[in-house]
Formats: C-alpha cells, structure tokens, sequence
C-alpha cells in the first residue's frame, strides 16, 4: 500500500486542509499520515474570531520518530503553511524523507482572486516560492505564482504567453513540473496548465466552468492529485482526473439548494473520484 504524509492544518470546520486531504487520499486507496502545523476552529476565510493553535513545535519531535522508526513515503504533499519558521521546518522534512521514489507535491495555498488569505504577507509568499523549489510539482493557482515571482496578477483576458511565461518562471524555481489550476481561455471551461520542464512540453486540459466561486477546490484539486499519482497515473491523467473531480464537486455542491460558500460537497462526488481512477 502506498503512504502519503500531508502536512498542514486542521480546520476544524470549513472543508479544507487536512479534513479534506486525509478522506479524499484515504478514497484513493493510499495510507495518509498527516502533521497538523496548527488547529483553527474554522479556515481564516470566515469573518475573524477564529481560533488559532499553533503546533510549529511537534514538527520536529514528529519526525524525529518517525525517523527513529524507518518510516517512508511515496509521496509528501504539503498545502497551508502558517508562518515563515514552519517554511524552513517544512523544508528540513523533505530532505529528511525525500528518497529517489518520493514525490513531492507542493501546493503553495496561500492566497486566491488577486489577494493573500489574511495574515500573510509579501515576504511570506516569497518565501513560498523556496518550498515550491523543493518540489517534483507545485501546483498554485495564478495568485499565488503570481505572488511568488513577483508577476503582474491578470485576472482574465490573458494570453497563451503569459500563463507559459509564468509556467516557466514556476519551474525555473526548481520542480519538474510546474502547474497553474483555475487557467481560463473560454468564458465556459477552466481547467489547468502544466509546463514538463524534462522534455520542454506543455499540456492543458479544461472541462466545464461553473460560474461561481468556493472557497478548498484548490484543496480538493491537490489532494486527489495526489490520489491519483499515487494509483500510478501519468502527472497529465492525475491533472484530468483532479480536473474532473473538483467539478463534480462543485456541481454537488450547487446541486442543493442550501450550500455553503465555505466548502465544496467533495463528499458526494467521491464515486466519481473511484470511478475516475478507474475502480
Ligand atoms: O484552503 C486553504 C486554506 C487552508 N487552511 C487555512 C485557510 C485556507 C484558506 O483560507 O485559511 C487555515
């Protein structure tokens, strides 16, 4: 059985983070082990109040035995992070457990539309930028590469040049495959970019896009990425299926009538999840 080890916080409430990466990875049919960086007791999209617990000091103790047993893994995939001490600890992780067999998923989530979530800043996301390096594939979506390399943010109405331009400048960081989630071309599809930095190739896949916005598809997309990886899919048929997945997603969630802007229903959609992963 393959292990994945994903690595960021628990919301306790609003569908993101771990409480979406754990079930999502685990519905693939890959052990995930997790390290909580902090509890909240709601994502920070909600309108303050929320609780923060910080657990930047059990990374270490955390590895440290998991080193003392031997444990591998296939694969490590890290999402929020929530200070710049934790960036360095995050990196520490790797090389500690990268071995030749283990990939390692960066999604750099950290701001969305054009602005940082709250309690980051410039410097942190330049910062990001040194996690994304470390990576075989990191997968922002254009705020936060955008925020990295110090790009001009274009909401809509860009070019092919641009989205390469940014795709080379992600990959120039470091990781093999660069992709940008949420590319648009078409008023009606949305889909990812990817750049192969190896072999210098691009791939692109769009599906149907729902005119509205929620808040985790970036999480839900990373995490049956990873799923998908870890079933042994090509990097392009694991971006396919996470495509498809976080629109199945999104169209349970707007399929009742009394959804939540906070969270997608990535619950409903696991069958089709299975079924894209051919079960
Ligand atoms: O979905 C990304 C995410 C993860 N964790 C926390 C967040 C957010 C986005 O706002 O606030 C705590």
């Amino acid at each position: 059985m393959k292990r994945v080890v994903s690595i960021q916080d628990i919301s306790c409430l609003g569908k993101c983070s771990l409480t979406v990466a754990l079930p999502i990875i685990s519905a693939a049919g890959v052990e995930t082990a997790i390290v909580p960086t902090a509890v909240l007791s709601t994502h920070t999209a909600f309108s303050g109040g929320f609780t923060f617990h910080d657990l930047t000091g059990e990374i270490d103790p955390i590895s440290e035995h998991w080193k003392k047993e031997g444990f591998t893994f296939d694969a490590i995939y890290t999402g929020y992070l929530g200070s710049l001490e934790q960036i360095n600890i995050v990196k520490k992780f790797f090389d500690d457990f990268k071995t030749e067999g283990t990939y390692i998923v960066v999604d750099p989530a950290m701001a969305d539309n054009g602005c940082l979530y709250k309690g980051f800043t410039e410097d942190f996301a330049k910062e990001m930028a040194t996690v994304c390096a470390k990576a075989d594939i990191c997968v922002p979506n254009l705020t936060e590469a955008c925020f990295m390399l110090g790009e001009e943010y274009k909401p809509s109405g860009y070019t092919r040049e641009y989205i390469e331009n940014i795709l080379k400048g992600l990959s120039a960081l470091g990781p093999r495959y660069a992709v940008l989630t949420g590319v648009s071309f078409e008023d009606d599809k949305l889909g990812v970019m990817a750049y192969d930095k190896e072999n210098d190739t691009f791939f692109e896949y769009y599906n149907e896009k729902i005119p509205t916005s929620f808040h985790g598809t970036g999480d839900v997309f990373a995490s049956s990425f990873t799923g998908a990886l870890m079933n042994d899919l090509t990097v392009e048929d694991a971006l396919k299926v996470a495509v498809d997945y976080t629109l199945e997603s999104i169209k349970m969630t707007v399929k009742d009538e009394n959804y939540n802007w906070y969270g997608v229903n990535f619950e409903k959609a696991i069958p089709k999840y299975l079924e894209l992963l051919g079960e």
